[in-house]
C-alpha cells in the first residue's frame, strides 16, 4: 500500500516487541532491545522523529529541564561529542538533538512513521499482542510498549461557534511546520499554562495587538536562561559520568542545588537573600531555596509573598499584579518557568482578559466574545493543554484479558504496579507515565532506566523460557496505594492541575506520577529485578 503523502509501510507483521512512540522513550527502548537480539517495530504517528519535540514548534517553545541534563547519558561519546547551546535548550534545537541519535544509533529503519496505532488486543491463546494501525495493519507481538508521552494527547475544548472563525487557528501542541507570521496582526491566546507563557512575549513582539484570555492565573518565575559558557560545558563533560550520578541520586533525578532548611529557619532578611539567590537560578531550581515550600502552608505563603513581590517590581499596573496572582498553593501546579512573561504586560499592544469565572462564551466569524466583549482577531491561539499522563494511553483501544479496556481498568484512575505494568495486561509496559516519577523527574533519565528495566526483564523470560508475565492484582494494589501516598503527602495534590486530570471534564482525580522520589523508586525496581521479579507472576 502507498500514499504519496505518507512515508512507506514497512515490510513484516510479526516482531518481537511493538513500540508506540519515536519520542525520547521510544527510541531508546528500540536501541536496548535490537542490541540484546530482539525484534522491533516503532509506529509513530509524526513525520519524524521527536514525540513532544516533533509536535510543540510554537514560538518559544523551550524545555525547563537544563540541556546538558535533558540527554541521554547511555553514550559516554554521545553526550561528549554533542554541543548544547543554551542553558535550557529550544525545541528546534532538542529535535536536532533526537534526529542526530536517531541517525547516530541507526534506529530510524526500524521506524514506521505517518501511522497511528488505533488499537491493541491481547491474544491469550498466542499469548501475544494483535495491533492495529490507522493504515489498515495488524501487527503481531509478544510484547507491546507504550512510549506515548505524559503530555501529547492535546485538550481543545469545543467552543460555540468555533467553526464559523474567518481568521487563522493554531493549537501549540500540534503547531505547523511552516513558520507562522503574526505581524500586523490581532491575535488571542487562549490560555496562561506553559506553553503560552512561552509564546505570548514572543507573539507579542511581532502582532499588531495580543489579547490573553486568562480562566486561571499561574506561578511564573524567570528561567534566567542564556548561553552556556565553554567553560562550564567543559567543567562537566570532564567528569559526565560523574554529574550525571550526583544527579541519579536526587530527588528528581536531576542537578540543582537545594538547601535541606526550612523557610523558618532563617530570620526575615536572610531568607529574602536566599530568596532573591534562586530568583537568579530561575526555573524550576527556585524550589530548591528551601525544603519545605512544597510541604509546608506557612513555608509556601511566605514563597507566595515573595514572588508576588517581585512581580510587582516587574507590572507597572498594580490592578495587573491582583489579575496575575494565583489563589492557590505555590509549585502545586508544575511551576512555569519563562522569559519576559510579566514584562510583556508592560506593552501597549498586549491586554490581559481576566475570564475567571465565565470563560470564553463564544467564538465569532471576526474574533470571540469573552466577559461580554466582543475581541477582533486577525488569529486565536489554542494554549488549552493536555489530557495529561492517561489521555495518550487511554485514547488508544487496548483490551487486555478478558476483554476489559483499559478505559474500563482505570475507570477511577491510573492503577500500576511500579508505573511500567498493569495487572491484565499481560507483556505490555507503560513506559514514562501514570505511577512513575516521570514528569516530575527528568524524562529522559526516567527513558532510559526504564528502557534497562524492561530489556532486563525480557532478557530474563528469554532466558527462562517463559512467554507471559502479568503483575499480580495484590503488588498493583500495593504499589497504587503507596502512589496515592507519596502523592497525599505533597501540597501538590490540593489544586486542580493536569498532575490530578482536573483539566479534563470526567476524568477521575487522581496524582498520577510517584512523587515518592526517584532513589526510591529506582530502588523499587531494582529490588523487583534482584527478587526474580516477585510482584509479577511469569509463565
Ligand atoms: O497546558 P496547561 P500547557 N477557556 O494545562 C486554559 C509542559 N510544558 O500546554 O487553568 C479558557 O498548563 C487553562 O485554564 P485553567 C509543562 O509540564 C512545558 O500550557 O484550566 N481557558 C490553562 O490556562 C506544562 O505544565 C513547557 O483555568 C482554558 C491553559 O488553557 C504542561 O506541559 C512548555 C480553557 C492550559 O494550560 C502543560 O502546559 C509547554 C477554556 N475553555 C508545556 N481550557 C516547558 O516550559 C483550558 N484553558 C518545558
Amino acid at each position: 500500500m502507498t500514499d504519496p503523502q505518507k512515508s512507506e509501510i514497512l515490510p513484516g507483521d510479526r516482531f518481537d516487541a511493538v513500540v508506540v512512540g519515536a519520542g525520547f522513550t521510544g527510541l531508546y527502548m528500540l536501541h536496548v532491545l535490537r542490541q540484546k537480539g530482539f525484534t522491533v517495530r516503532v509506529i509513530d504517528g509524526a513525520s519524524g522523529v521527536g514525540g513532544t519535540w516533533y509536535w510543540n514548534r510554537y514560538p518559544g517553545a523551550r524545555c525547563d529541564i537544563e540541556s546538558m541534563q535533558y540527554s541521554y547519558q547511555f553514550s559516554e561519546e554521545l553526550q561528549q561529542e554533542w554541543e548544547w547551546k543554551e542553558r535550557y535548550a529550544a525545541q528546534p534545537d532538542i529535535l536536532a538533538y533526537i534526529e542526530h541519535v536517531a541517525e547516530r544509533f541507526d534506529l530510524t529503519r526500524d521506524i514506521q512513521f505517518d501511522t497511528r496505532v488505533e488499537a491493541a488486543t491481547w491474544d491469550e491463546d498466542a499469548g501475544e499482542w494483535a495491533v492495529e494501525t490507522d493504515r489498515g495493519q495488524t501487527l503481531r507481538a509478544q510484547y507491546f510498549i507504550m512510549g506515548v508521552g505524559c503530555l501529547s494527547a492535546p485538550v481543545k475544548p469545543t467552543f460555540e461557534g468555533e467553526d464559523t472563525f474567518a481568521g487563522e487557528s493554531y493549537q501549540t501542541s500540534v503547531w505547523p511546520r511552516e513558520p507562522v507570521d503574526f505581524k500586523g496582526k490581532r491575535v488571542g491566546i487562549i490560555g496562561v499554562g506553559s506553553s503560552a507563557i512561552q509564546a505570548g512575549p514572543l507573539i507579542a513582539e511581532e502582532a499588531a495587538h495580543v489579547y490573553i484570555y486568562q480562566r486561571t492565573p499561574n506561578y511564573v518565575v524567570p528561567s534566567q536562561n542564556r548561553p552556556l559558557s565553554p567553560e562550564e560545558v567543559a567543567d562537566i563533560k570532564s567528569d559526565y559520568r560523574g554529574f550525571r550520578a550526583k544527579a541519579y541520586a536526587g530527588l528528581t533525578a536531576f542537578l540543582f542545588q537545594r538547601h535541606d532548611q526550612s523557610v523558618f529557619d532563617l530570620d526575615p532578611d536572610e531568607r529574602r537573600a536566599r530568596f532573591d539567590e534562586y530568583w537568579e537560578i530561575g526555573g524550576l531550581p527556585f524550589l530548591g531555596a528551601f525544603n519545605d515550600i512544597l510541604f509546608d502552608d506557612d513555608a509556601n505563603r511566605e514563597c507566595i509573598a515573595y514572588w508576588r513581590s517581585r512581580v510587582a517590581e516587574i507590572v507597572d499596573d498594580p490592578a495587573l499584579v491582583e489579575l496575575l496572582t494565583p489563589d492557590e498553593e505555590f509549585g502545586c501546579k508544575r511551576l512555569c518557568s519563562g522569559t519576559g512573561y510579566y514584562e510583556m504586560f508592560n506593552r501597549d499592544n498586549v491586554t490581559l482578559v481576566d475570564v475567571r469565572g465565565t470563560g470564553i462564551e463564544r467564538i465569532t466569524e471576526t474574533g470571540l466574545t469573552a466577559a461580554g466583549v466582543d475581541y477582533d482577531l486577525d488569529m486565536i491561539v489554542y494554549a488549552t493543554g493536555f489530557d495529561a499522563m492517561t489521555g495518550s494511553v487511554t485514547r488508544i483501544a487496548i483490551t487486555g484479558r478478558d476483554g476489559r479496556t483499559i478505559q474500563q481498568k482505570w475507570a477511577e484512575g491510573p492503577k500500576t504496579f511500579i508505573g511500567l505494568t498493569i495487572s491484565g495486561f499481560p507483556n505490555m509496559f507503560n513506559m514514562v507515565s501514570a505511577g512513575s516519577p516521570s514528569v516530575l523527574a527528568t524524562m529522559v533519565t526516567c527513558a532510559e532506566q526504564h528502557g534497562d528495566w524492561v530489556g532486563e526483564l525480557l532478557d530474563h523470560m528469554r532466558a527462562t523460557g517463559k512467554r507471559v508475565f502479568d503483575p499480580t492484582p495484590e503488588a498493583e494494589a500495593e504499589w497504587t496505594a503507596e502512589v496515592k501516598r507519596a502523592g497525599d503527602a505533597s501540597l501538590r495534590t490540593k489544586c486542580d492541575s493536569w498532575y490530578v486530570g482536573s483539566n479534563v471534564e470526567g476524568k477521575p482525580r487522581a496524582f498520577a506520577p510517584y512523587i515518592g522520589g526517584w532513589p526510591p523508586y529506582v530502588q523499587k525496581c531494582d529490588d523487583v529485578a534482584a527478587s526474580g521479579y516477585k510482584g509479577l507472576e511469569l509463565k
